[in-house]
């Protein structure tokens, strides 16, 4: 809710106040605004609740939610991002919020049922929309009126995180520098990012993008300011041909967030240059290499990579459907089998999953994605210390399944994930000389294992103990040795 709206003369002082920020800025205050290059040692402590996690939730909610798919009354389509709604149909932000407002209407204590379902599904951290491409921002903002405060009188990103913190979740923020709704967002400076009424002239006349990112900054401020720690803000999207400092002040903005909240993460999305990984548009194709200044992981999207990439961290999030936002219209819901194997497979490669669930209107839970998260918290519960506080195989990936490790001083143990449970009763595992100390099937049962002429041969009951993925803890003397054709699968 606006409390100081700008008027007259306060708006004077406002615009003097951005021409001296903006001086400021151009003498070198402030350029270059990460300040000193971060160390090796402080990053890899920043990075370690993170690196350990392996598992979150996403949240795409908005008043996208509320349509569902849905423009005056036939769908919209049946599969592809429904939050994206304003943009397929065209449609201007008042004609989008005159259809849209009335239908979202959150339920109260609908953000506790979030945490639980986070809470239940194995997930460390959950990372929610705080403002969409759509413009309306979930929290309680000073700076403008299309937001929770002015039409629901609540605050719905503190009723979040109270909610997520509760239940010990580490809090994320999605936030999109695109913007659908902002009279000054210059959408005639990009041909590649989306708007709804771009090739079209500027209803209200010239724009002065500028004053868009100063509300883009001020609404970012409140979010890092009024909501206590945040854990990680997650940044949408930026083009070859508007990025970084020209289209968002990136630099600025990013320093600005790290003032307030030291250990922050923070994803890539503001810029789209190889230094940030990007190789081009799209979300699947990024360079080996990543300068933190830039963002502290990479965002495959929808798309698992298919090695790891040592040295970097990266998250793929991916929907349960086709959709980010939910759809009455998107039944292509995948099976909880592929969402275990592809958190096995992630894992397995050093990355974290991202999992979105896409709640209604009124803030509840598709019950596929209920059915989902519960599936996997299921199988969580078994096979936890298998994902959680892992890392990426050192050894080569077996055609029988995944593998994760955890080592210490002293010993290894290697995570055996069975997909193609083994009807000859016994399975192989090439490549690792290290004296074997012993081998437990999670969820109980010891395992005999030994070794011979170099392959270590695991005795196993006839039937898969989960035909999902069945896990194998196997403890070995010492480090693995990474043998040459054994690389990082
Ligand atoms: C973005 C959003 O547009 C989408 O709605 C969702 O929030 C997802 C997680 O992130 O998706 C993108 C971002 C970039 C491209 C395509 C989709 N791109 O560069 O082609």
């Amino acid at each position: 809710m606006r409390k100081h709206p700008f008027t007259g003369i306060t708006q004077v002082l406002a615009v003097a106040g951005i021409i001296l920020a903006v001086q400021r800025v151009a003498i070198g205050e402030g350029t270059g605004g990460a300040g000193k290059p971060e160390s090796s040692a402080a990053h890899d402590a920043r990075m370690k609740w993170w690196r350990e996690a392996r598992f979150g939730m996403f949240v795409h909610w908005g008043l996208y939610s509320g349509l569902a798919g849905t423009w005056e009354g036939k769908p919209a389509g049946t599969s592809g991002g429904m939050e994206w709604i304003q943009q397929i149909v065209k449609a201007d932000t008042d004609t989008y919020a005159r259809a849209a407002v009335p239908k979202f209407r959150p339920k109260p204590g609908f953000a506790r049922e979030w945490a639980w379902l986070a809470k239940e599904a194995g997930c460390s951290y959950v990372v929610f929309t705080t403002k969409h491409h759509e413009g309306f921002a979930l929290h309680d903002s000073q700076v403008g009126d299309f937001e929770a405060g002015s039409i629901l009188q609540r605050d719905l990103v503190k009723e979040i995180v109270t909610a997520l913190r509760a239940e010990g979740l580490r809090v994320g923020f999605y936030h999109s520098v695109i913007d659908w709704h902002h009279d000054q967002y210059a959408y005639a400076l990009s041909k590649q990012l989306p708007h709804p009424l771009k090739g079209k002239p500027y209803p209200n006349g010239a724009r002065d993008h500028s004053r868009y990112v100063q509300y883009l900054h001020a609404q970012a401020e409140e979010l890092v300011t009024h909501y206590g720690r945040v854990d990680v803000l997650w940044w949408d999207y930026s083009a070859q041909d508007f990025q970084g400092d020209e289209a968002w002040r990136a630099t600025e903005l990013m320093a600005m967030v790290r003032k307030h909240q030291p250990a922050i993460i923070m994803n890539n999305r503001l810029f789209r240059t190889p230094e940030a990984g990007w190789k081009s548009m799209g979300t699947d194709g990024f360079v080996g290499t990543l300068d933190w200044r830039y963002g502290d992981f990479i965002t495959p999207e929808q798309h698992i990579p298919d090695t790891g990439m040592p040295g970097i961290d990266w998250e793929t999030c991916m929907t349960m459907n086709t959709t980010w936002g939910y759809s009455e219209h998107d039944h292509q819901w995948k099976s909880s089998e592929a969402l275990i194997r592809n958190l096995v497979d992630i894992a397995s490669k050093g990355g974290n999953y991202l999992l979105n669930i896409g709640p209604k209107a009124d803030g509840s839970v598709p019950q596929e994605s209920v059915d989902a998260m519960r599936a996997i918290g299921a199988w969580m519960k078994v096979n936890r210390e298998s994902i959680v506080g892992t890392t990426a195989s050192p050894v080569a990936r077996p055609a029988w399944g995944r593998i994760t490790a955890r080592e210490s001083k002293q010993d290894t143990t290697l995570y055996l994930h069975v997909f193609d449970w083994p009807k000859s009763g016994e399975l192989t595992l090439e490549g690792v000389p290290n004296k074997i100390r012993r081998a437990k099937l999670l969820g109980g049962g010891k395992l005999t294992a030994e070794s011979r002429n170099g392959v270590i041969c695991i005795t196993c009951p006839p039937n898969a103990p989960d035909p999902v993925d069945s896990v194998i803890a196997l403890t070995l003397d010492g480090p693995i040795v990474r043998l040459p054709q054994a690389a990082n699968p």
